[in-house]
């Protein structure tokens, strides 16, 4: 049997429950981009401190009931953005269907993420390797979606010292974090200067979560 060419089979396994489905967002993404500067115009990307006192590189923003922030008090889910003391914008439905069918195509049916971490890059920006901890329950995979520059990501095991696997991530790829890859330690390497057709001289990467 081969169900998987129904899907196009670009499906490939980085690692047990860990499922990357490679320029499976390419159809969409004048979509995506639209929506995303429509978000950004409402609760504009912000480079957040973290709890010990760093500005991080990335530049973030959210949508969805809730959105994942940091500062000196720690890290969190919020209903409303501290910068603005609005709600987020909503997450728009071709994103909660698009999250949905990522992680059904990677074995986890009815995933409805509630919060959309939208990560800015620009050259140089980096994410040092961490664990997603921050949602109740962890039985819910993390489903993320890259756009424009390509970036090395790593993701490791379920100690910050397992050596980890680097993993070109490029526009319109999308990976599925679940299972035992749910509380792998990873992160993203420096990104490279360049310049992308579409999305210029910069990385976004959103990613669905089911918070609460
Ligand atoms: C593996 N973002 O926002 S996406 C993050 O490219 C984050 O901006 C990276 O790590 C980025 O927390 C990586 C891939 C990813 C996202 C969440 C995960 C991998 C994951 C959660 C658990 C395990
Ligand atoms: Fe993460």
């Amino acid at each position: 049997m081969m169900p998987d060419l129904f899907e196009g089979d670009a499906r490939q396994a980085l690692d047990e429950g860990a499922v990357l489905l490679r320029g499976q967002a390419l159809p969409i993404d004048t979509m995506l981009l639209a929506a995303i500067e429509t978000i950004s115009s409402q609760s504009p990307f912000r480079r957040m401190t973290t709890p010990g006192g760093f500005q991080m590189s990335v530049a973030m923003t959210n949508c969805g009931s809730v959105g994942w922030v940091t500062d000196r008090s720690g890290y969190r889910y919020a209903a409303r953005d501290p910068d603005r003391d609005t709600p987020w914008p909503a997450m728009p439905p071709q994103f909660a269907g698009l999250a949905g069918d990522a992680a059904r195509q990677a074995g986890f049916a009815g995933f409805s993420p509630d919060a959309c971490l939208i990560n800015c890059y620009e050259p140089g920006a980096r994410l040092s390797l961490h664990q997603d901890k921050d949602e109740q329950d962890y039985r819910h995979p993390v489903v993320s979606v890259s756009l424009g520059l390509p970036a090395i990501f790593q993701f490791g095991g379920l100690r910050r010292t397992d050596r980890p696997q680097r993993v070109p991530l490029r526009h319109g790829d999308i990976v599925v974090w679940g299972g035992p890859a749910r509380l792998a330690y990873h992160g993203v390497l420096a990104l490279k200067d360049g310049v992308h057709p579409l999305v210029g001289r910069r990385r976004l990467n959103l990613t669905f979560r089911k918070a609460l």
